[in-house]
């Protein structure tokens, strides 16, 4: 299905009166609306291919209807939000979950829906039907050579998937770890799953890169073998500069100062980029911005003082991308509703007087550094990410466009009660 432009405009002119006010409020308080508004219609967040259907938990899915039963499918859907906000034009690819058939095919209809494809995921964390190693006891980390061998070819032949669509980057996330005292050497699976990793690294083609994404616990519960962002940078720097960290919000131990990582990791240009989503307890992969929206605007914040101050290019420079799990919610609001909240803290994060900021640092004053950042985490930007949507052609309010249309039931009516593949 795609979205009809005409649906679009005629929503736009529905919205649009009311829509005006707010802009016309928020645009007389800014020094430089458009320069903000140029940066918000040029900002992109890759959504994953393994995100598009009802996610579950370990106890039971409940999916829905109309989920995307193909990668074509899933493409579509990528293409439905880009077509609705604007700001999701990739994809991210998951494998051996989503294997393009026909290369040709799935990227002329990616070209038709203006996306590109972002980073793709190897799966060394499952078993594949016909296998012959098993991961049980981990993959790169592990103690039989033809296991770790088995787990460098999957790699490569990921990275030859990406070359054939176009990607640009590899995100290596292993669940190596262990589950009890003594069942590992440490310093073993270290050394063996950075032996493993520069293999992969060796056969990256030059204008790639390698994310190195790291996790602090599960499936394994007792060490993990990438288990924080300081282990994730020892791989990074030893394998060279094509390797990155990769942040996943939900992947820290509670109450980790994600903003000071994400700082000083861009310090050492060693950030890969995001994996965004939002947390309460653990990995819980919930809808972006739910539950810690300032902390999602002060990592907003310490991206854009560390990408200016290095003169790097906010849209391009970085990976940006969601990884959420929709048990409760349709996927496709849901995923609405994420991008929407990396918009608003994007947008504030360039709205923080950086001169004011520094100034109030350099004198030890904490109280008017503090009301300098929550002045601007309380303004309302929503008006102004709407405007770069409108702009460029997207609906002032995708849920609402996404809801009087009735776009999952006319997905249903196309496909059926299909369950997505994949996760
Ligand atoms: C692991 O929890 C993770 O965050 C990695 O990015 C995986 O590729 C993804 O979730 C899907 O399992
Ligand atoms: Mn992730």
């Amino acid at each position: 299905m795609r979205i009809n432009k005409t649906a679009i405009d005629q929503h736009n002119e529905a919205n649009y009166q009311e829509h005006r006010q707010k802009v016309d409020f928020i645009h007389g308080q800014l020094n430089d609306a458009e320069a903000l508004i140029q940066k918000l219609i040029d900002f992109n967040v890759a959504i994953p291919s393994w995100a598009l259907g009802t996610g579950g938990t370990r106890f039971a899915r409940f999916s829905g209807a109309g989920e995307p039963a193909t990668l074509q499918d899933k493409i579509e859907d990528v293409g439905l939000i880009h077509a609705l906000n604007n700001s999701s034009g990739a994809i991210s690819l998951h494998i051996p979950w989503d294997i393009p058939s026909d290369y040709n095919a799935i990227k002329q209809l990616a070209a038709e829906l203006n996306l590109k494809f972002d980073a793709v995921n190897s799966n060394t964390f499952q078993d594949q039907k016909g296998q012959e190693h098993s991961y049980k006891f981990g993959s790169l980390q592990h103690t039989n050579k033809a296991v770790i061998q088995q787990a460098i070819q999957h790699n490569i032949e990921v990275i030859q998937h990406g070359v054939a669509l176009g990607s640009k980057a590899l995100t290596v996330w292993l669940s190596d770890g262990s589950c009890f005292p003594g069942q590992l050497n440490f310093r073993k699976a270290f050394q063996n799953t950075l032996d493993g990793l520069q293999q992969i690294y060796a056969t990256l083609p030059s204008d790639w890169k390698v994310y190195i994404e790291y996790k602090a616990f599960e499936p394994n519960f007792y060490s993990t073998t990438v288990g924080d962002w300081g282990q994730s940078l020892l791989y990074a720097n030893k394998l060279g500069p094509k390797a990155f960290t990769l942040v996943d919000l939900g992947h820290h131990l509670p109450n980790a100062n994600i903003e000071q990582i994400v700082a000083l990791l861009m310090m050492e240009e060693k950030l890969a980029g995001f994996h965004f989503n939002d947390s309460k307890y653990g990995d819980d992969d919930l809808t972006v911005g739910s539950i810690k929206p300032y902390q999602l605007f002060l990592i907003f914040n310490e991206l854009v003082e560390g990408m200016d101050a290095r003169g790097m290019n906010h849209a391009t420079d970085l990976g940006w991308m969601i990884d959420a799990s929709h048990n409760v919610k349709d996927p496709l609001e849901d995923l609405l509703q994420s991008v929407e909240a990396i918009m608003i803290s994007y947008a504030q994060a360039l709205l923080v007087d950086r001169v004011a900021l520094n100034e109030a640092q350099q004198n030890n004053d904490v109280v008017a550094a503090q009301e300098i950042l929550q002045n601007v985490f309380r303004t309302d930007v929503r008006a102004i990410v709407a405007e770069a949507r409108l702009r460029a052609g997207a609906a002032i309010n995708p849920l609402q466009f996404y809801r009087t249309e009735q776009v999952r039931n006319q997905l249903i009516n196309q496909r059926g009660n299909s369950i997505a593949s994949g996760l």
